[in-house]
């Protein structure tokens, strides 16, 4: 907290004397075309904890992710980044010790207990509420305690905004993996819940908590899971919905909540459950989880062609593979290789991209961060895949809270841009 005080102070003040001088200069052109669609490109807020770049792929801090995986703390015995070392780079700006990564993993215990009212409203609701309906609602139901809402009720200046949401965002983050499991077990284990066990970091924690497998490398998943899901600059719908609520004040709680409903669509996040239930599908269409690549382009060819998408592929910035399902790719070469669904994941990649090219459109043919994460859970038997976004929203949520610190360290405004009405430009091109 200090280090990031002191980081954010000095910003603030440069970015203060950089907008006097320059604060006029033109960074951007905005297009009609932009306008109906869906803003794509255009420059128009900052992020300050990732950068996305349309061949690259996402950096954290000008880190890549295959550079992450080599410099963030580990735990023992495993080759992957713990996330708490994600977060404290997205936050402070710098890669940490394990000794600070140690630090935060037992920041987030301490701060990871879950309040009774929480799982009373969660055993209350239908088992069949889809578990992101479950999670958003359990996250508005910790707003209770939010220590940005009281100390602004109490008149907290302006100065102070981002230690309280900070406060908020620490606790909630360590909250998430247990709220995340025990709606899973609730939704699929006959509300049978395993207890924390106070050994283990964040990531290897909430593996054990859904207690699918003790297995060492479904731990080692988690955290690579945990790790590469967490940010991908601030335009993505998850991240800019967190962002637009944040920006009025509304407290951490508040604003995750409502990025986790943006996460909760088939476009976005809901779209790692729509890739297995794909291949499922196909698979039980064929009658054989050994498809021949003919059969699997007859099946693709048939989704297309019955109107709907091609999930985990494409992209609205993406312009090559996602760096994030080649690293879960590299997990499984390394893991779990002979696996029959990694197979038809794998043969997808091949198959899909000039397909997707020929239809003259799609402007990336290439597979997102959701072609590959459903079939290295399903491997180690986590299967009931309405939760597999819920697993991306615990991840993002280090991004978007680290970055709604930021935001409120930086003073930013209430976002209102401009909106017009399709008589409006009409007017306007008769004029130009
Ligand atoms: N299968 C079939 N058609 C696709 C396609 C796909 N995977 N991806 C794009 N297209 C189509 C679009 O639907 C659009 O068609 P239209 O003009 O008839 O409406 C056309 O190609 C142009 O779209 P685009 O500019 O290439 O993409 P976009 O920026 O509008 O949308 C995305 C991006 C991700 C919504 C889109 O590629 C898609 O629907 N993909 C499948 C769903 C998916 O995997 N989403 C997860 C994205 C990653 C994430 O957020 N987790």
């Amino acid at each position: 907290k200090q280090k990031f005080a002191e980081k954010a102070a000095a910003l603030f003040q440069e970015n203060r004397a950089m907008l006097k001088e320059h604060g006029d200069k033109i960074i951007d052109q905005v297009a009609i075309r932009q306008l109906y669609g869906g803003m794509r490109g255009m420059k128009s807020m900052i992020w300050e904890t990732s950068e996305l770049d349309a061949y690259e792929g996402i950096r954290f801090r000008g880190y890549s992710i295959r550079e992450l995986r080599k410099l963030l703390p580990k735990a023992p015995n495993c080759k992957e980044p713990l996330p708490e070392g994600l977060f404290w780079l997205m936050l402070v700006g710098e890669i940490p010790s394990q000794e600070e990564v140690n630090w935060l993993t037992e920041e987030w215990k301490k701060r990871g207990e879950l309040p009774a009212r929480t799982t009373a409203m969660l055993d209350a609701m239908p088992a069949d509420t889809h578990p992101m309906t479950q999670l958003s609602m359990g996250i508005l139901s910790l707003q209770n305690d939010s220590v940005f809402a009281k100390r602004y009720e109490e008149g907290m200046p302006k100065n102070e905004y981002w230690d309280a949401y900070y406060e908020d965002s620490m606790n909630l983050i360590a909250k998430l993996p247990r709220l995340a499991a025990y709606i899973y077990r609730r939704t699929f284990h006959n509300n049978e819940h395993i207890a924390a066990d106070p050994s283990l970091d964040w990531g290897a924690n909430f593996a054990h908590m859904l207690g699918i497998s003790e297995h060492a490398d479904f731990k080692s998943l988690m955290r690579l899971y945990l790790t590469i899901h967490a940010d991908h600059e601030g335009g993505n719908a998850s991240a800019h919905s967190t962002h637009l609520v944040g920006s009025t004040l509304s407290d951490p709680y508040y604003s995750l909540s409502g990025g986790m409903n943006a996460l909760a669509g088939p476009l976005h996040g809901l779209a790692n459950q729509e890739v297995i239930k794909w291949i499922l599908e196909m698979v039980e269409e064929l009658g054989t989880d050994t498809p021949t690549n003919e059969q699997i382009t007859e099946y693709i060819n048939q989704t297309l062609e019955a109107g709907k998408v091609i999930p985990g592929y494409g992209h609205a910035v993406l312009r090559q593979p996602d760096p994030r399902y080649i690293a879960q790719r590299h997990f499984a070469e390394e893991y779990i290789k002979d696996d029959a669904i990694v197979s038809i994941v794998w043969k997808l990649f091949t198959i899909v991209p000039p397909i997707l090219q020929d239809l003259g459109k799609v402007k990336n043919p290439w597979p997102n961060v959701d072609a590959h994460s459903g079939a290295l859970l399903m491997h180690y038997g986590l299967k009931e895949f309405s939760f597999y976004t819920v697993l991306f929203g615990v991840s993002r949520a280090m991004g978007v809270l680290a970055a709604g610190v930021w935001s409120r360290a930086l003073g930013m405004p209430l976002e209102r841009p401009k909106s017009m009405t399709s008589k409006a430009i009409k007017e306007f091109l008769k004029k130009s």
